[in-house]
């Protein structure tokens, strides 16, 4: 029954249907199908397929669009689950982005939510940031961490600037560096200076947890 429902959710995404897709995150949250299986289990493949017939040259831009779209939106109805809806303590402050020249939102913005559902308090400052905007936030935000995401090959190098920018800025003391996105690497992330790197949404939240040196 899951199963099914995971296939349609990928399915709808790498059709690039919307409504359809959304109208399959309802139903799962009204059958009771865990939003978290639904996102990785269902809208990853589906966007991941979509990844690959870009890749191969069979999808172009406007289907790169529409599937992110879908997925947009069945992850507007999943997400305020994964919250759990109470108010908790706020274990530590995080300033979260996509570098500058990066258009890539949805990763970081689950990042961002699975960190909320954990207690953080989470400033998103969206996508496309400079080092300069991250800097302000971190300030605005007395942040604890910094969670920085990068999509593509050719803007990681930004998350390297943002570390330093980070140094220059006097705030490498108080605020600690969780680099993520599909091409940042544990590697890449030592070289550059940030203390640490995630490969996914969980894994980001257990990291965050470390750094701030919090109980989970
Ligand atoms: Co783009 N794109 N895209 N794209 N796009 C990729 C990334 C690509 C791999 C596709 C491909 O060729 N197979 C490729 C990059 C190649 C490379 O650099 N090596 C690519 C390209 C080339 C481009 C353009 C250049 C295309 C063009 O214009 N010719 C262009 C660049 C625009 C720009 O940013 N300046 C472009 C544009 C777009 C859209 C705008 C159309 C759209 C994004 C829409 C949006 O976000 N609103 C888009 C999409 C959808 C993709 C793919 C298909 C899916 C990305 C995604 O949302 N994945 C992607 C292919 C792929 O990834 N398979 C692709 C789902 C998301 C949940 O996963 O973002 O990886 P992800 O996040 C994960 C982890 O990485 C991690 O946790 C998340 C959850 O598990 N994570 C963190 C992410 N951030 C983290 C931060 C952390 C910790 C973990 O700590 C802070």
């Amino acid at each position: 029954m899951s199963e099914e429902l995971y296939k349609k959710l990928a399915q709808a995404v790498i059709d690039g249907e919307p409504e359809q897709a959304e109208a399959l995150a309802q139903q799962a949250l009204e059958q009771g199908v865990d939003p978290l299986a639904c996102i990785n289990r269902g809208l990853m493949v589906g966007i991941q397929k979509v990844g690959e017939l870009f890749s191969e040259g069979e999808y172009f831009l406007p289907e790169l669009i529409i599937g992110a779209d879908a997925m947009k939106q069945a992850l507007d109805v999943l997400e305020p689950s994964l919250m759990g809806g109470q108010a908790r303590e706020v274990v530590g402050r995080v300033v979260i982005g996509t570098v500058k020249g990066d258009l890539h939102e949805i990763g970081k913005t689950l990042v961002a939510t699975m960190l909320t559902a954990n207690g953080f308090k989470v400033t998103d400052i969206g996508v496309d940031k400079s080092p300069e905007e991250f800097v302000a936030a971190i300030r605005a935000a007395d942040a604890d961490l910094v969670g920085c995401s990068a999509l593509l090959t050719t803007t990681m190098l930004q998350q390297k600037k943002l570390v330093e920018a980070i140094k220059e800025a006097g705030l490498r003391d108080k605020v600690k560096i969780m680099v993520g996105g599909a091409p940042v690497t544990e590697s890449f992330a030592k070289e550059i200076g940030a203390d640490g790197y995630a490969e996914d949404a969980i894994s980001a939240v257990d990291l965050a947890f470390r750094l701030i040196d919090a109980p989970a």
